[in-house]
């Protein structure tokens, strides 16, 4: 049988550069000979990017319920853990995940301030065992993410579900981050993403070298 692979989640607010460095951690361990793939939430199967979809896109008269959007997130979640991450674990390879449940305590929890008990139980029921190794949290002045993703916005005429939220549901999303750091400070190891890509890129494969 081989050897299980390895589970990183990255997290943090938008902009914080988390693609960029999957990207660059991946090139890192592929050239160390690890079997990686890359994926993300909500999304990472056909039926979860669906999902993606109408998280992020839904429009028209509806009102789409914050109860909604937390279930659409877990039922992708579901999909996504059964279908590709424990797949891919059990097959040897490392994943590496732009997202993971802790994006729904931050988002659902704090943002939208639903229950905090309530959504640590859903996260469990979708998850099951497959929790991660390492979650690296991308520490970010709110004001510099936004700077980062300023350009991207420029040509947008259409802003999608987050993108349109208030200054304060993204202050209450930075307060859920930094309490699940302090909260877990075993598994999610907090890097400073303020820096160059370089010397963030270097953080990340430090922590990685220390922790596997
Ligand atoms: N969501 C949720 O509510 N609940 C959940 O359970 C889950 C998710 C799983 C997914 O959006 C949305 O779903 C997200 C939370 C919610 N909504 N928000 N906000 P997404 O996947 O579209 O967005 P994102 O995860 O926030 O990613 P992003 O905006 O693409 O940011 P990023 O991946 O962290 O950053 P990047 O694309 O690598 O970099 C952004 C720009 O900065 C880019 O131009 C880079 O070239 C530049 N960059 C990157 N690093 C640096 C450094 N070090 N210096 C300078 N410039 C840099």
């Amino acid at each position: 049988m081989k050897k299980r692979g390895k589970f990183i989640t990255f997290e943090g607010s938008e902009g914080a550069g988390k693609t960029t460095q999957i990207n660059l951690l991946k090139e890192f361990l592929s050239a160390r000979n690890i079997e990686v793939i890359t994926t993300r939430e909500p999304g990472g199967t056909p039926l979860a990017e669906k999902l993606r979809e109408i998280i992020k896109h839904f429009q028209g008269s509806e009102i789409v319920s914050d109860k909604t959007e937390l279930l659409l997130m877990e039922a992708a979640r579901i999909q996504h853990v059964q279908n590709v991450i424990e797949v891919a674990l059990n097959d040897g390879k490392w994943v590496i995940c732009d997202r993971f449940y802790d994006s729904t305590t931050a988002y659902q929890g704090y943002g939208r301030k639903m229950d905090l008990d309530f959504i640590r139980q859903l996260n469990a029921f979708a998850v099951g065992e497959t929790v991660p190794d390492l979650t690296i949290y991308f520490d970010l002045p709110l004001e510099q993410g936004f700077e980062r993703t300023r350009k991207r916005y420029a040509d947008k005429e259409v802003f999608d579900r987050f993108e349109s939220q208030k200054i304060d549901f993204y202050r209450r999303i930075e307060q859920g981050f930094k309490d699940i750091v302090r909260n877990n400070n075993e598994r999610v190891k907090l890097i400073d993403a303020s820096l160059s890509i370089e010397e963030v890129h270097q953080q990340i494969c430090r922590l990685v070298n220390e922790q596997f």
